[in-house]
């Protein structure tokens, strides 16, 4: 195993389900994702480019210009998304938590538009991700593009919850339609971290999380890489990143 996750840490993500690391990248990363991703909402309604899928903010409000919600395959978007996805900085941390033999799962952007934002409903990424043949193996890393808290919608997790099992989850035809009964709204049991610029959060695929909805005139962008073991389960895999090839 290699040494950028320490033994303590290790044990805290196991107990808690999450892993909250500040400071992961440096600065000058998020400045550069930064100026890759300007005006992102614009170009990509604009014209949207092949090899990503975007789901918007739905607005009832016509005077409200379009927002992304969530922008799949960041890493064809954004050159350094690209590279921090397979830095060896990310890959030694998700090599502690899943093992020598990972792949890429996804790569997105959520951009949590200052003022226009929505919630994220409380649901475990395992009610998205359970198909015949795989197990809840994947590991999740939400990265802090914009600083972040309650008011701009940090991110919340019930901790131990990926003890729980898979719980029965509402579905909708709707980007994040997967939710527990009650979709968003304040529990005592959860905990929010509100994240510095290139901090990290790393996840259990069956910790519960969601977020609340940015009511900021601040911007709330993060970028989640998930990670699966290689080969747990048939086609699951994007990329081979580091080890067997399954
Ligand atoms: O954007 C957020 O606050 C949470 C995102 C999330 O839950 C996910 O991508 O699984």
């Amino acid at each position: 195993m290699k040494a950028s996750i320490t033994d303590r840490e290790l044990a805290s993500f196991e107990a808690d389900g999450y892993l909250h690391c500040p400071g992961f990248f440096e600065s000058s990363l998020i400045d550069s994702v930064d100026a890759e991703i300007e005006n992102l909402h614009d170009r990509m309604a604009a014209a949207p480019i092949d090899g990503v899928g975007i789901s918007w903010e739905s607005f009832d409000r016509p005077d409200v210009p379009q927002r992304i919600r969530q922008l799949m395959h960041s890493e064809v978007v954004s050159q350094t998304l690209n590279a921090m996805l397979r830095s060896a900085r990310m890959l030694d941390a998700i090599e502690s938590f899943i093992g020598p033999d990972l792949s890429l799962y996804h790569s997105k952007l959520l951009m949590k538009a200052a003022n226009d934002g929505t919630a994220i409903p409380w649901h475990q990424d395992y009610a998205y991700w359970k198909k015949a043949g795989n197990r809840p193996l994947m590991v999740n890393c939400m990265v802090a593009i914009d600083s972040t808290d309650i008011d701009n919608g940090c991110p919340e997790f019930v901790a131990g919850s990926h003890h729980w099992g898979l719980q029965e989850h509402e579905r909708e035809q709707t980007s994040f339609g997967v939710f527990l009964p009650g979709h968003y709204q304040a529990r005592d049991d959860a905990t929010a971290i509100p994240m510095a610029r290139g901090d990290a959060v790393f996840f259990n695929a069956l910790v519960i999380h969601g977020s609340a909805p940015n009511t900021s005139s601040r911007d709330r962008r993060a970028n989640t890489f998930a990670y699966n073991v290689t080969g747990n389960g048939e086609g699951q895999c994007r990329e081979v990143l580091r080890g067997e090839a399954g």
